[in-house]
């Protein structure tokens, strides 16, 4: 993996542990917070859960609060992974795909290669509450946002720009063209904003939104905006998010799985490392992440493929926020 941005952090969180004792800080990928909590994923997750949890406190509702924890990181000018500004495919375009849940009703609404529109989770929420449909794609997503409200503007900044026209100089194919990741993930990178929130009523909300693949083929939809994919959601189970190769990981459906094995009353934590472990039991070899909480807090993460450890999730209550680093140790990659 070529992921600046995830290598810095990883290299920083092993120094860190390191400085002490030698071997990583005591592992908390799972621990229970009490309600109302916002649970983000990645480095963007303590960002994301601060913006979100003034809804929490104010008595709002959890879908209010997964929407301003993920337009949060859609509209950050910085991040190359989510949003506006990243991730160009094949032909150099930025396009997002996003899903939500709103658990009471379980109404789901999501968009697959939205393109010239920044806030995908926006559009996401609008097909789930205007429509009856669940899932909306390409120029007709677009075509959509605008019916609905929402600004057609480029997806393009001089960043994605500049990565693009360095990749199209080397003027190889994408990657996306090479074998199935069965000896090695070959992914340039790759990142999500999963976001699971529970509100003072006790209602739950799940979403997430990505760029999804770096130069992946134009049309290319991933896991993000399918449910029981990319997140999955149960009102009275709990949720659970996913990032990483999502071409790999929608043919398991892991956060169904997941949210399925914690209905059953097993911890998040072995709840996702089970889900991955279905996949790398198929012989894939492949950088994911599943991040989870149930209903009455209990949170817990599994991850393979990222060695440097720089998976992590960001639980915020109002004893504040905690950031949740999840070892790669659980579940072992095949080979
Ligand atoms: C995708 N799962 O589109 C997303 C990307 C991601 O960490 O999550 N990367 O494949």
């Amino acid at each position: 993996m070529k992921t600046s941005r995830r290598g810095f952090m990883g290299a920083a969180a092993i120094a860190a542990t390191a400085a002490g004792t030698g071997l990583r800080a005591q592992p908390k990928e799972s621990g229970r917070v009490d309600g109302p909590f916002v649970l983000t994923t990645w480095d963007f997750g303590p960002g994301a859960n601060e913006t979100a949890w003034p809804v929490l406190a104010g008595g709002g509702s959890a879908l209010d609060a997964v929407e301003h924890s993920i337009n949060h990181v859609e509209l950050l000018p910085d991040e190359y992974w989510v949003g506006y500004g990243g991730v160009p495919n094949e032909v150099g375009e930025t396009t997002l795909d996003a899903t939500i849940l709103w658990g009471p009703t379980h109404d789901w609404g999501g968009v697959g290669c939205l393109k010239r529109v920044k806030r995908a989770i926006s559009v996401a929420r609008k097909v789930m509450e205007e429509t009856q449909h669940t899932l909306i794609v390409g120029d007709d997503a677009t075509r959509f946002a605008v019916r609905m409200g929402f600004e057609e503007t480029s997806l393009t900044n001089l960043r994605s720009q500049a990565a693009w026209e360095k990749w199209a100089a080397k003027g190889v194919k994408t990657d996306a063209f090479d074998p199935e990741p069965m000896d090695a993930d070959r992914l340039a990178g790759h990142d999500t904003v999963g976001s699971i929130a529970v509100d003072a009523h006790g209602n739950l909300c799940v979403g997430c939104s990505t760029n999804g693949r770096e130069f992946k083929i134009p049309g290319r939809v991933g896991d993000s905006p399918v449910p029981g994919a990319g997140a999955y959601g149960d009102q009275f189970v709990g949720g659970a998010v996913a990032t990483g190769n999502g071409d790999v990981m929608m043919r398991f459906l892991p956060t169904y799985h997941t949210v399925e094995l914690m209905r059953q009353g097993m911890p998040p934590q072995l709840a996702a490392e089970a889900a991955l472990k279905r996949i790398t039991d198929r012989g894939y070899k492949f950088s994911g992440g599943i991040a989870a909480i149930g209903i009455d807090g209990r949170y817990g993460g599994a991850q393979v493929g990222w060695d440097d450890g720089g998976f992590s999730f960001s639980v915020r209550n109002r004893e504040g926020n905690r950031r949740v680093w999840v070892s790669p140790e659980p579940v072992s990659q095949p080979g």
